[in-house]
């Protein structure tokens, strides 16, 4: 087949089994509309005599000739369908049985069950989308979050792929001039006009640690935005995770040193996606566990994006005062935002509104927020979900801006930008054309990794197979 570089046809289940109401077969490759003809019977024309994009209704019999299913298949063609291959998808009764018995009656035809991933693979074999692309749509898949789905989509339309695309011309550019250079290298003149070959360099170099360090809030978005609770012992930092998710996760106790380990859990405020991460309680200890949990909670306090430092408004100013300064001294407030919460209002002054007390608070954006709370009874809560959410703003991205949130393309750009840094400061020493054009080469090369180009197929084979089957 002129559009496939696959022989053999494919079949696997493209929904979980056992759930919902229908599930969906999907069978790809070169054989797929024959092999689909030969289990599904319809009434009129076989679905091999289907046109394109249209849905039929057919009936599957096993050797038998007992029917096994009703079925609706949808026919692909070549090379307008997922794979860019033949295709059909078909919908039968959510039964397992009646899934798996049609999935052997296709084998049987001809088709093998389709491993992790594989569908997508021949999708990117067969040049209907590029690996980025391709990547996208298991983030799609698992996006939990507006912004996660947000930033996974534009992946999935090419966004980040057409950022490259230019990216990559800009250099060839740059290349081309060197490569005029070196076809002259014996005449000894100079053609590329070096400073402009500089400021070009310059200009792809800002791009590129530019969309390097939109990972750090890919990163966040995908997997969370990390908010450590720190603070003493006892100060109530598992309570607070328990009312923030509504649910006893965390062992609560009035003995100092509950918590140990960190507990982690995620929470979707206003479409943000967080990560919440309860800490051991800060003290000088003795106990060799408790010492691995305090130097954990220091390093999830460095490491998160907001912290939530938890004081017991019942504690000395003094105890307070020495808390906060350890705390905000590890902290670094050009990427971190620091929420202060006076916890356990409620035995400092019972009865307290703390709906008036938190009046004043603003939301604006400092990077230091101060609140009034309880989080025995729940007081502050939905102003602490709001500071939260307020902590973020200056991050909401337009829409189309291309986040990075793959560390294999937060790697290969890393690895393109120090290419190209050889290549400027090779630049400005007067280094040979040739040697200056290898460097741009490695960097061309870093960059097609990421869209797949020059991606090697044990990387490829790590990629899909972290698919579902049937993706
Ligand atoms: N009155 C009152 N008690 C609270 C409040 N928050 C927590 N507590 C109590 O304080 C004690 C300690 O709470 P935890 O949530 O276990 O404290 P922690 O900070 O996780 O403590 P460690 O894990 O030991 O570091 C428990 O008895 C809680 O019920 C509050 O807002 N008001
Ligand atoms: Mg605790």
């Amino acid at each position: 087949m002129e559009h496939s570089f696959f022989e053999d046809t494919i079949a696997a289940p493209a929904t979980v089994p056992g759930t919902g109401a229908v599930t969906m077969l999907r069978v790809s490759g070169p054989e797929a509309l024959q092999i689909v003809s030969e289990v599904v019977k319809c009434k009129s024309r076989s679905i091999e005599d289907t046109v394109a994009n249209s849905i039929r209704y057919g009936i599957v019999y096993d050797e038998a000739g007992s029917p096994v299913d009703e079925v609706l298949v949808s026919v692909f063609k070549a090379p307008h369908s997922y794979t860019g291959e033949d295709s059909a998808e078909i919908t039968c009764h959510a039964s397992s049985y009646v899934a798996s018995e049609i999935l052997r009656l296709l084998c049987d035809a001809g088709a093998r069950m389709a491993s992790p991933g594989e569908f997508t693979r021949r999708a990117f074999v067969n040049g209907k989308m590029d690996l980025a692309q391709a990547e996208a749509v298991a983030d799609v898949i698992s996006s939990s979050s507006s912004a996660s789905l947000r930033v996974a989509m534009n992946q999935l339309r090419g966004g980040f792929s057409s950022e490259l695309k230019e990216i990559r011309s800009r250099l060839l550019e740059i290349t081309s001039l060197l490569e005029l250079e070196l076809d002259f290298s014996e005449e000894d003149v100079e053609f590329a006009d070096r400073s402009k070959m500089a400021s070009l360099l310059d200009e792809v170099i800002r791009h590129i640690v530019g969309l390097a360090s939109s990972f750090r809030y890919g990163n966040a978005i995908r997997n969370g935005i990390p908010v450590a609770i720190v603070g003493a012992v006892n100060a109530g930092k598992s309570t607070l995770l328990n009312a923030l998710l509504g649910d006893d996760r965390a062992i609560v106790s009035d003995i100092p040193g509950t918590t140990r380990d960190t507990v982690e859990e995620t929470l979707t405020i206003d479409g943000i996606l967080f990560r919440f991460i309860d800490t051991a309680g800060l003290r000088d200890s003795s106990d060799t566990v408790e010492k691995i949990g305090i130097s954990r909670s220091y390093r999830k306090l460095s490491e998160a994006s907001v912290v939530l430092a938890l004081l017991d408004s019942t504690a000395s100013e003094e105890e307070n005062g020495t808390l906060i300064s350890d705390i905000v001294g590890r902290m670094d407030f050009s990427v971190q935002k620091l929420v202060v919460l006076f916890n356990k209002v409620d035995i400092l002054v019972p009865n307290i509104n703390v709906t008036l007390l938190n009046k004043d608070v603003s939301l604006a954006d400092n990077n230091y927020i101060k609140l009034f709370f309880s989080a025995k009874t729940g007081f502050g809560v939905d102003l602490l979900k709001k500071a939260l959410v307020s902590t973020q703003k200056d991050l909401s991205l337009d829409s189309d801006q291309t986040i990075v949130t793959n560390i294999r393309h937060y790697e290969a750009l890393r690895n393109a930008t120090s290419a190209l840094q050889k290549v400027r400061t090779s630049l400005s020493s007067g280094i040979t054309p040739d040697l200056l054009a290898e460097d741009l080469r490695d960097a061309l090369h870093h960059l097609g990794t990421i869209t797949g180009e020059v991606t090697p197929d044990e990387v490829l084979g790590e990629i899909f197979g972290r698919f579902c089957i049937g993706k």
